[in-house]
């Protein structure tokens, strides 16, 4: 690949540590804190963590480290979908883990999960390294979805550290890949096997965060990069005066993404799915409110608007959510079976069988393309592939009958141009921002600490993101301390607790204090796109949704 004069540059960046691990791996001492429980369902997740259930917060502090001093072999596996800072996350590993003895080694295993089971692995180097530094993507060992659940894999991850001698395995991974790194924390446990676990919180969708993980890293860049976008779609509207932009952006769940973007770029509409669920809000109710702020811009004389659509919303709307719990029980136990069913006519009548009336007559009303989407493969943890459903066609059409009706009316009088837009896989590979490059650089080395002090089934944590770097925290929490039991795939399952958007929160608050004037107005505002160098308060500063969750 060619090197831009960019990447040159952001090659020679020295991400920022927090104060307290500047001096380095032989000044950082360890406190441990109380003991921790689970965030709900604690009995049942003592019984399913007995080895691991219930350890303490840990903190680092400055002082002489009593680490034990020895040779590590460390495995590392980037899990799932990529969030800008994952090689940073590997050179801060890298990094402390040489500080603390040349000796030492990191097995980065190659696409995702998968690397480990397959044995297919790189030594990880300093060259290596140095070619990743500061960069996006995950291309510098690759990443996947296999999810690394069972006895037997766990079988075969234990044989093959033991072939390589390896210490410690991190897990680079979402909420669901940092489960499974916890309850391979307990397998090991349980079975005397010699290797400890540590997890490290990634996800551009910026749900993995609870008291301990502040946010998931990726959000920064991700949503900075879409909001560029988003501002620059703002300014062509604002400029030829002609479209209705609906823009689908990523987020397969919660919707602190389109949220973040929504007060950077202040757009007309932007729709927050766990407020759609709150509220009950139909597809009806949905394309109403759309179409009230169409007609209230048209009266002004704007025929012309942006309207962001989280990716994650159509399972929050109430009679398609019903319609997607359905189908996914029905393919969790049958879909081989439907999968195989040769033609269309045959499908459909298969799933009347099996679904209820109501949601088959929700079925029925959607578009053929959005039908197929929604019966899509799921993904390896069972959930629908959002990004792969055109929900913000499916709005901007139903906007469309719904004004159209109201034109019938005599009540509306406007012109409604949709265009579609759905940014996702263009953030999560951008170079890191400066706060991303710190923050994974400083995981990373956390995650070593945690290591050479012993721990597993713990979460590196770096904390006080909303202070300058210098004020930042680091130290580790024990996974299980996250963990509720949700229905997943048909099974109650032990999960890290998905952090949705927080409807009593600032940062939703000052959306709703703003958006009646946003869905009237032309407030639009354009971030412009992230700066990696210049003043502190512009190239360090992080997201509004961290600024306004600290206040
Ligand atoms: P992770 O949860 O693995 O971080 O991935 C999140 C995400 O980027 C979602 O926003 C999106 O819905 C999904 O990945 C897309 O997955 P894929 O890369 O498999 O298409």
């Amino acid at each position: 690949m060619d090197i831009s004069p960019l990447q040159k540059a952001r090659y020679e960046y020295k991400p920022k540590l927090p104060k307290m691990l500047r001096v380095g791996v032989e000044g950082i001492a360890v406190q441990e804190g109380d003991k921790t429980e689970a965030a709900s369902d604690k009995e049942k997740i003592s019984e399913l963590f007995p080895n691991t259930y219930g350890m303490k917060e840990v903190y680092f502090v400055d002082g002489e480290s009593t680490a034990e001093k020895k040779k590590h072999v460390i495995g590392v596996i980037l899990s799932g979908g990529q969030a800008p800072g994952g090689h940073n996350v590997i050179a801060g590993l890298y990094d402390a883990m040489k500080e603390d003895n040349v000796e030492s080694v990191l097995l980065g295993f190659k696409g995702g999960p998968s690397g480990i089971l397959d044995d297919n692995y790189i030594t990880l180097t300093g060259e290596t390294i140095d070619k990743y530094r500061n960069t996006g993507g995950f291309d510098m060992i690759g990443s996947g979805r296999t999810k690394l659940e069972t006895e037997e894999q766990f079988k075969i991850a234990a044989e093959v550290a033991k072939k390589h001698n390896m210490d410690a395995i991190v897990i680079i991974g979402g909420d669901d890949s940092n489960t499974n790194a916890a309850v391979l924390a307990e397998y090991f446990k349980a079975n005397n096997v010699p290797v400890q676990v540590i997890g490290c919180p990634k996800t551009i969708d910026g749900d993995l965060k609870n008291d301990d993980i502040e946010i998931s890293f990726g959000f920064d860049t991700a949503t900075k990069t879409y909001s560029e976008l988003i501002g620059n779609v703002e300014r062509d509207a604002n400029s030829a005066k002609k479209y209705w932009h609906f823009i689908k952006l990523m987020g397969r769940s919660a919707s602190h993404i389109a949220l973040e973007c929504a007060l950077q770029t202040h757009p007309n509409i932007c729709l927050i799915s766990e407020e759609v669920e709150k509220k009950g809000m139909g597809l009806n109710a949905i394309a109403d409110y759309i179409a009230d702020s169409v007609m209230a811009r048209a009266s002004l004389g704007f025929n012309f608007g942006v309207v962001i659509v989280p990716e994650g919303l159509i399972e929050f709307v109430p009679e398609v959510k019903k319609l997607i719990e359905e189908i996914n029980e029905t393919l969790a136990k049958h879909g081989e079976r439907f999968t195989k069913l040769p033609t269309w006519d045959e499908k459909l009548g298969f799933l009347t069988a099996a679904l209820s009336v109501e949601s088959m007559k929700v079925f029925n009303l959607l578009p053929l393309d959005i039908q197929e989407e929604l019966l899509m493969d799921r993904d390896p943890h069972g959930n629908v592939q959002v990004s792969r459903i055109e929900t913000e066609k499916l709005l901007s059409n139903i906007v469309r009958n719904r004004l159209n009706q109201r034109k019938q009316e005599g009540k509306y009088n406007g012109k409604f141009s949709p265009m579609h837009h759905f940014f996702g896989y263009e953030g999560r590979a951008a170079f890191p921002s400066n706060f991303d490059a710190d923050y994974c650089y400083s995981l990373g080395y956390t995650a070593f600490l945690l290591i050479s002090y012993g721990y597993t089934g713990y979460l590196s944590s770096v904390r006080g993101l909303a202070k300058g770097v210098d004020e930042w925290k680091a130290g580790g929490m024990p996974i299980t301390k996250m963990m509720d039991i949700e229905r997943r795939g048909g099974e109650d399952k032990p999960v890290i607790k998905k952090a949705l958007v927080d409807l009593e929160g600032k940062p939703f608050q000052y959306f709703e204090k703003h958006r009646e004037l946003w869905a009237r107005e032309t407030a639009f505002s354009s971030p412009g796109a992230i700066q990696y160098f210049g003043p502190s308060e512009i190239a360090d500063k992080t997201t509004i949704t961290l600024a306004l969750e600290n206040e």
